[in-house]
């Protein structure tokens, strides 16, 4: 059997998960087909809760400070996402390589995803590097997107086969969730201005939800708001309409079939809005939010390709925008057709890692 190529993915952490998330999917994905991959990142703990089992074929590595090469030789293909800096004395090392074979190397900056215009115009130019210790070389913009021009989505090849075979009883039963029938909400976001606006309005609803609250920001913010509510109205969840059920760290996995038990799933920066897509229930999506305001644009381009019911343009506007807003009602059963006939169209097109392995095939 052909050995697959060794690549050299290099992410930073900015903050929140979706960097090591998405890498460690690509990574793994990437070795899933064969491919041989070491991941570089500069704080791999989340790592620890979000992928304990690893994958086989990729190797973890830690990047932080000056890099030590401790005799590593550069790989086939580097690539850096998310525009993160590699470290120069890799880059050296990857330019020697290229120079000892006579060919260019394959350099490949992975972009954030975006429905945006300017994606298909940009997926896969090529940038010659003018200066320091990767003079000489060139870069490739590797856009993600929805469509066929861009670079594609990360998406499993056995993802629907795991789907089919999922138990939402028996997934509920394991995470000791005490479900009786009710309307299932789960919840990953920052801290939205409406947050306490859905509590209340969810606590005031005449069926019953129970809001399946992950862990960290999101699990802070509902405490924050329910504190609020219950200075303010004593008694605003007498009825028990709102159960909540506060989840540990998940694994990937288990993020999934989260999403998979839900009715409606809040999710938020890039990651988890593929997986709600995926999932295929309706969803409301919080950008992450842009000191520029970029964000917005972004937001009505998914908003767009999605072809989103007016309600749920509105729920968006809100969801992202500033705390006077009047959350509107939830009304999925519009969106749910939204959701599946978008799904649809994704599942007809080739996934990320098939689209980026032909593309190192090609420039190589
Ligand atoms: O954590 P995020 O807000 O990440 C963001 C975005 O990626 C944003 O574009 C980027 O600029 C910023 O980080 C730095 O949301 P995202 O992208 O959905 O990533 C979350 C990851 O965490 C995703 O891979 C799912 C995973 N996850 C779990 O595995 N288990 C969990 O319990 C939870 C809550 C998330």
């Amino acid at each position: 059997m052909k050995e697959g190529k060794l690549w050299d993915i290099f992410c930073r952490v900015i903050d929140n998960y979706g960097d090591i998330g998405v890498g460690w999917r690509l990574a793994s994905g990437l070795a899933a087909r064969g491919e041989r991959v070491r991941l570089w990142l500069d704080d791999a703990s989340a790592l620890q809760w979000m992928a304990p089992a690893g994958a086989s074929g990729v190797e973890v590595r830690v990047w932080s400070g000056a890099l030590a090469l401790d005799g590593v030789t550069a790989g086939d293909v580097l690539l850096e996402a998310f525009g993160c800096e590699i470290d120069p004395i890799f880059v050296a090392a990857f330019a020697r390589k290229a120079a000892a074979s006579g060919r260019s190397g394959l350099w490949i900056n992975l972009e954030y995803l975006s429905a945006e215009a300017f994606v298909e115009r940009s997926h896969g130019l090529r940038s010659p590097v003018a200066g320091g210790p990767g003079a000489g070389l060139a870069k490739y913009f590797y856009y993600p997107g929805f469509t066929a021009a861009t670079g594609g989505l990360l998406r499993e090849p056995e993802l629907a086969a795991r789907q089919a075979r999922f138990e939402r009883a028996d997934w509920l039963r394991q995470m000791g969730i005490d479900f009786q029938g009710e309307r299932l909400v789960s919840l990953f976001c920052y801290e939205p201005p409406a947050l306490a606006q859905l509590l209340t309005g969810l606590a005031d609803a005449p069926l019953p939800t129970r809001l399946l609250v992950t862990h960290g920001r999101a699990s802070a913010a509902v405490k924050a708001c329910i504190e609020g509510a219950n200075a303010r109205q004593p008694g605003w969840n007498q009825r028990e309409h709102l159960l909540i059920s506060s989840l540990p760290a998940l694994t990937q996995d288990d993020f999934d079939h989260l999403l998979w038990s839900c009715d409606l799933n809040f999710v938020r920066g890039e990651d988890s809005l593929l997986r709600a897509l995926w999932a295929g229930k309706p969803l409301v999506w919080q950008i992450y939010p842009q000191t520029d305001g970029a964000h917005h644009r972004k937001l009505d381009a998914f908003l767009d390709w999605l072809e989103a019911p007016p309600s749920l343009r509105a729920v968006h506007e809100v969801w992202n925008g500033g705390a006077e807003a009047v959350l509107p009602a939830l009304e999925p059963a519009p969106w749910q057709r939204a959701i599946s006939a978008a799904r649809q169209r994704l599942l007809e097109q080739d996934d990320l890692v098939s689209r980026l392995l032909h593309f190192v095939q090609k420039n190589h």
